[in-house]
């Protein structure tokens, strides 16, 4: 972070897809570090609308949390005015250039993503092709901004690398159009896991409502959620392979407050995990409390919500239109 910090102006691109309501790992491994950088780059942050359409969704809960995420985005102090906060779908170019980026794309790289096997395995009744698609359409929101750095979960790397081959490829054959984007990964929350298998990312889409805290969730559930967590017999907290669940709540721990392994195996040197689970949970609602009252506020603001994201779409589609136009010029369509 700290050798990012000191550049200006770089483009900072990141979307999250309005499947539900964020988690603690949305949160710790991505959003968070959204609004650190939104003080000091241009940034553009948005909801991934079109990428949610892979997996069916009740259209009246899809527009629900749409505005939702958006007014949760907005509650993060990501500086609407001075960055760039918008909806994936009112900014029509990232499509039209998903498309051309299809065509260079090689189906054999797309079948190699993880994530299209292992939600091909979930959803085996709905593989449809935006699925296997999903990637082209990142790569499009990624490289018509010309971003400079994503901040992204670990679990998006293998996408973002896919992004900069595309882009590599791309200005290979038509000279320098897309800036080639460098992923931004923190080091401690890139990969929150789940509060009851913690070999398992935490995952908004998991059925066990036990394993996620989410961004909405109250102190009492939250505080109950990390009793309920996954640990060992053990009964000493240190961070080891061996330890994936209180590892994981030291992760959080230490998300939360920037405490050291060390510190905080300090801090629980003989005491027991009802004295560390307490402190996790304390600390997360901390973490959430100001976000959470800034969002029960602003979502009930529609029209300051529908404004910001209109006047968000317009600016958006601004930039992206100026490589939208580039593009297609470059790869021959008539364009006067
Ligand atoms: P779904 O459960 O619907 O597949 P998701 O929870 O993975 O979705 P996304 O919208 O796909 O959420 O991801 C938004 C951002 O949160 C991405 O940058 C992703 O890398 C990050 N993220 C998701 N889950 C975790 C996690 N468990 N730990 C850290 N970061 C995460
Ligand atoms: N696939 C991403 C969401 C996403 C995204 C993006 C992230 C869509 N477009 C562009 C970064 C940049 C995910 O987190 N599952």
């Amino acid at each position: 972070m700290e050798n990012i910090t000191t550049e200006k102006q770089k483009t900072v691109l990141s979307l999250i897809q309005p499947t539900g309501t964020p988690t603690l790992g949305n949160y710790l491994g991505a959003l968070k570090n959204w609004a650190t950088m939104a003080q000091e780059y241009d940034c553009i942050f948005g909801a991934a609308d079109l990428h949610s359409l892979t997996v069916r969704t009740e259209p009246a809960l899809l527009r629900k949390r749409t505005l939702e995420l958006y007014a949760l985005l907005l509650a993060l102090d990501l500086d609407p005015e001075k960055n760039i906060v918008f909806v994936q779908s009112h900014v029509p170019a990232h499509s039209q250039l998903a498309w051309i980026l299809n065509c260079y794309t090689q189906f054999g790289e797309a079948a190699r993503m993880t994530q299209f096997k292992d939600k091909s395995q979930k959803n085996a009744d709905n593989i449809n092709v935006g699925l296997f698609d999903y990637p082209v359409l990142m790569a499009a929101d990624i490289l018509i901004y010309q971003s400079d750095y994503v901040p992204v979960g670990i679990d998006q790397k293998q996408h973002l690398e896919l992004a900069r081959d595309i882009a590599t490829r791309f200005n290979s054959v038509y000279g320098s159009v897309f800036t080639v984007p460098e992923p931004f990964i923190g080091k401690r929350g890139a990969s929150i896991k789940s509060l009851q298998e913690p070999e398992k990312k935490m995952s908004k889409s998991d059925t066990n409502a036990k394993a996620f805290i989410l961004l909405t969730d109250t102190p009492d559930v939250i505080t109950k959620k990390i009793k309920s967590a996954v640990t060992d017999s053990e009964a000493k907290v240190y961070y080891s392979p061996d330890k994936p669940g209180v590892s994981n709540l030291m992760d959080i721990y230490n998300a939360c407050t920037g405490l050291s392994n060390e510190q905080i195996e300090a801090e629980f040197d003989g005491k027991g995990y009802g004295d560390f689970k307490a402190a996790v949970a304390e600390a997360v609602i901390e973490e959430l409390r100001p976000l959470q009252e800034k969002f029960d506020r602003i979502v009930k603001e529609k029209t300051y919500l529908e404004q910001t994201a209109a006047d968000g779409a317009e600016r958006a589609a601004r930039r992206a239109n100026r490589t939208l136009g580039k593009v297609m010029k470059k790869v021959g369509l008539w364009k006067f």
